[in-house]
């Protein structure tokens, strides 16, 4: 893989609350630290997401009465699957992994902080519309290839890669730096969603030669 100036490499959500023992613990989601600061280090232009909650977000079950962790439920927007408090604001749970070394990161990139609206996408807010001003930065800084890894993904990297084709960046997952969270059936649609977008999955080891 030839990398170009314009390229850039985004990485979504490496952040304590999504890794085992966290509170919203993706299976392995540690285990890819070490390549995503290798995979850093080939670029020059890195980006970083954090998701980064307030109480009583929407996207918490616990606030909603009566409903559980995974449910989906019908919100102002669409659907919205419900999870367990993460990422609160300022805490450590929002942190990212005290083994992410990425000391030439550019830009660090909130979302998800509007109550009344979730942000699976680095792009679109939830509602597919409330942009978070990353497309408008990416394009003042003329980067137009964007490389994603991190977590989750069949959530946040499955959102970000599409909003981020649609926007008119050439998007591509590096599929071994990501993890899933797994609910059912989410893989498989997040694979189907990729392919029908045409954006490529591809594996780090590409990198090598
Ligand atoms: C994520 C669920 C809820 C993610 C964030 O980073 O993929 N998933 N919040
Ligand atoms: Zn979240």
């Amino acid at each position: 893989m030839q990398l170009q100036p314009t390229d850039a490499l985004l990485v979504i959500d490496v952040q304590n609350d999504f890794m085992p023992g966290g509170a919203l613990a993706i299976p392995d989601g540690d285990a890819i630290v070490p390549l995503i600061n290798t995979l850093a280090k080939k670029f020059d232009h890195v980006i970083l997401t954090q998701d980064w909650h307030p109480a009583q977000h929407i996207s918490f079950a616990t606030t909603h009465p009566n409903k559980n962790p995974f449910e989906v439920i019908k919100v102002p927007y669409g659907p919205q699957t419900l999870w367990p408090e993460h990422v609160l604001q300022h805490t450590e749970g929002a942190a990212f992994h005290p083994a992410l070394h990425i000391p030439h990161a550019e830009l660090i990139l909130r979302k998800g902080f509007r109550r009344h609206i979730d942000s699976y996408s680095a792009f679109l807010e939830n509602d597919h519309h409330t942009p978070t001003g990353l497309a408008g930065y990416l394009r003042e800084r003329n980067l137009t290839r964007l490389f994603l890894c991190g977590l989750a993904y069949d959530f946040c990297v499955r959102y970000s890669a599409i909003d981020g084709h649609k926007l008119g960046f050439e998007t591509i997952v590096i599929e071994d730096a990501t993890r899933p969270v797994n609910l059912p059936n989410t893989v498989a649609e997040t694979n189907t969603a990729l392919a029908t977008n045409r954006i490529a999955r591809i594996l780090s080891k590409e990198f090598n030669t």
